[in-house]
């Protein structure tokens, strides 16, 4: 991405009457990188063969509602004249539309407009567009387009322009229409090299409901089925409470004794650790000689994990993974052979006195990625079963999901993988390659658990170590809730090698 942000000169701001320099000018190509859509598409357009001293690209968002935000670098706070270089011409369906630009409650007063008329239309042409005067904040500002009516849906501009303005002679509403930036300069950095620039915003998605949070193991629990190495107190509960707003009994078991469970959960680099303390009136052993079937077919707790592609594709990727990877934790018989899980995995199940526990090693190398890090998430879902076979028709078989909700694409909530802090989030960089000396731009997501602050966010060798660059953030989040994050930073001259962004919490 390359911005054209030249440098302002404050000195000549007061006389500056006419039509001043553009202090930022973002091209076709520019837009293209920095367009946010809710909706529809952006794509580079060619600008129509018979219109003279054309751009050579421009950029087009065909629009299904919805709006198309974009960052504009802001080289310092006043007044500017935003403009643009627009494609005018017939205004047709699936042609050249109507739109307004906006800023947060800001509406600018000009419009996008396509020519609309009796045939004969018009031949196209490029055309000035002042969208309006505003005041606007460094380092950047959200300007956004949307749609204004009409059965156009196609915006074509060549250029995006700020032009700084006195505030001399300016009308009431353009001394009042004040733009807030839309972003933070990290502490540290010099905003002066344009594209370099390290930004960050943040906002809050959604709260917690649909996080689980999975501590760090201490020590890895010793799999045998014994939970003396558990903190039990810590689980969670799979019965009839969860069903209304946390899962589902698809059937629904007779009572707690029938079907019900504690669950416990904690990782470390290698494994998700699971302990279950199930209740259970009628256990279905499974026989020594009988093949290991469906776990849907015997009591079993059955744990089913999306692996996203960030995780499974990335830097830690151990090769192609499943799109859903399910373990079926089944019961069986003091002494037998429990249900082989795959390299890695192993589980253990011991009788209690109304039902069984389980404890449970599952590798997070079966789920495509290794090692496991602070702030790593995944869409986690639990199915408890139950078969009693020597129940009349119609009970023999029950079951519980629990985490399935609008919590992720998955259908299910997440699990986090926690670290010793109140919040723990992951950072995705753009690329898995970081150049030095370039910008590397990166999305992410935080849960965070209560009020804390985001100090920094660091460059580290792929798969932990110590820092070789950071940014300080001391970003404070307000207080629980997923949060989701996207930013840019310059990167530091860096040694050979592959590396990983990491967050610092206070
Ligand atoms: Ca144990
Ligand atoms: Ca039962
Ligand atoms: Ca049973």
């Amino acid at each position: 991405m390359r911005i054209t942000a030249l440098v302002i000169a404050t000195l000549a701001l007061a006389t500056m009457v006419l039509a001043a320099e553009p202090v930022t000018e973002l091209s076709a190509s520019d837009l293209l990188s920095l367009a946010r859509p809710t909706s529809g598409e952006c794509y580079p357009t060619k600008p129509p063969a018979n219109i003279t001293d054309a751009p050579d690209e421009l950029f087009t968002w065909a629009a299904l509602g919805g709006q198309l935000t974009v960052r504009v670098p802001v080289p310092a706070d006043g007044y500017y004249v935003v403009r643009s270089s627009i494609l005018w011409g017939p205004w047709a369906q699936g042609r050249l539309g109507r739109f307004i630009m906006t800023a947060g409650a800001d509406k600018f007063p000009n419009a996008y407009q396509g020519w609309y008329s009796t045939p004969p239309d018009p031949p196209y042409r490029m055309r000035e567009l002042v969208w309006g005067i505003a005041h606007l904040s460094a380092p950047a500002v959200d300007l956004t387009f949307e749609p204004a009516g009409g059965g156009g849906r196609l915006m074509s501009l060549a250029d995006l322009r700020l032009e700084p303005r006195a505030a001399e002679g300016l009308k009431p509403e353009e001394l009042e229409r004040k733009v807030l930036a839309a972003v933070v300069v990290t502490a540290g950095t010099e905003v002066d090299t344009g594209p370099a620039w390290a930004l960050f915003d943040l906002k809050q998605q959604r709260g917690t409901e649909w996080t689980a949070f999975v501590p760090g193991a201490a020590k890895a629990p010793k799999i045998d089925g014994n939970l003396g190495d558990w903190q039990m107190d810590k689980a969670f509960v799979i019965d009839g409470s969860i069903v209304p707003e946390r899962g589902w009994a698809a059937p629904g078991p007779e009572s707690d004794a029938d079907l019900s469970a504690q669950v416990a959960m904690s990782w470390d680099d290698k494994n998700l650790y699971l302990a279950a303390v199930v209740r259970d009136d009628l256990k279905t052993p499974h026989a020594e000689n009988d093949a290991w079937g469906t776990p849907f077919g015997c009591d079993s707790l059955v744990v089913s994990i999306v692996p996203p592609g960030w995780l499974t594709l990335g830097g830690r990727s151990e090769g192609p993974a499943p799109l859903t990877v399910m373990y079926g934790l089944s019961y069986y018989s003091p002494g037998a052979p429990g249900r082989p899980l795959g390299a890695d995995c192993s589980y253990a199940v011991t009788d209690t006195q109304d039902g069984y526990a389980i404890e449970a090693a599952l590798s997070f190398a079966s789920m495509g990625w290794k090692p496991a890090m602070v702030g790593d998430r995944f869409p986690l879902g639990l199915i408890l079963v139950d078969v009693d076979p020597g129940k009349p028709g119609g009970k023999v078989f029950d079951q519980y999901g629990w985490n399935f909700g609008p919590g992720s694409t998955a259908g299910t909530g997440e699990a986090r993988l926690m670290g010793a802090g109140a919040a723990a989030g992951e950072v995705i960089p753009e690329r898995e390659t970081l150049a030095p000396g370039a910008p590397i731009r990166y999305v992410g997501t935080i849960d965070a658990q209560g009020p804390v602050t985001l100090e920094a966010i660091e460059v580290v060798p792929l798969g932990g170590g110590a820092a070789v660059a950071s940014f300080d953030l001391n970003r404070a989040l307000p207080g629980a809730g997923r949060y989701r994050l996207w930013g840019q930073l310059p990167l530091p001259e860096l040694p050979p090698g592959r590396y990983d962004l990491r967050m610092v919490w206070e």
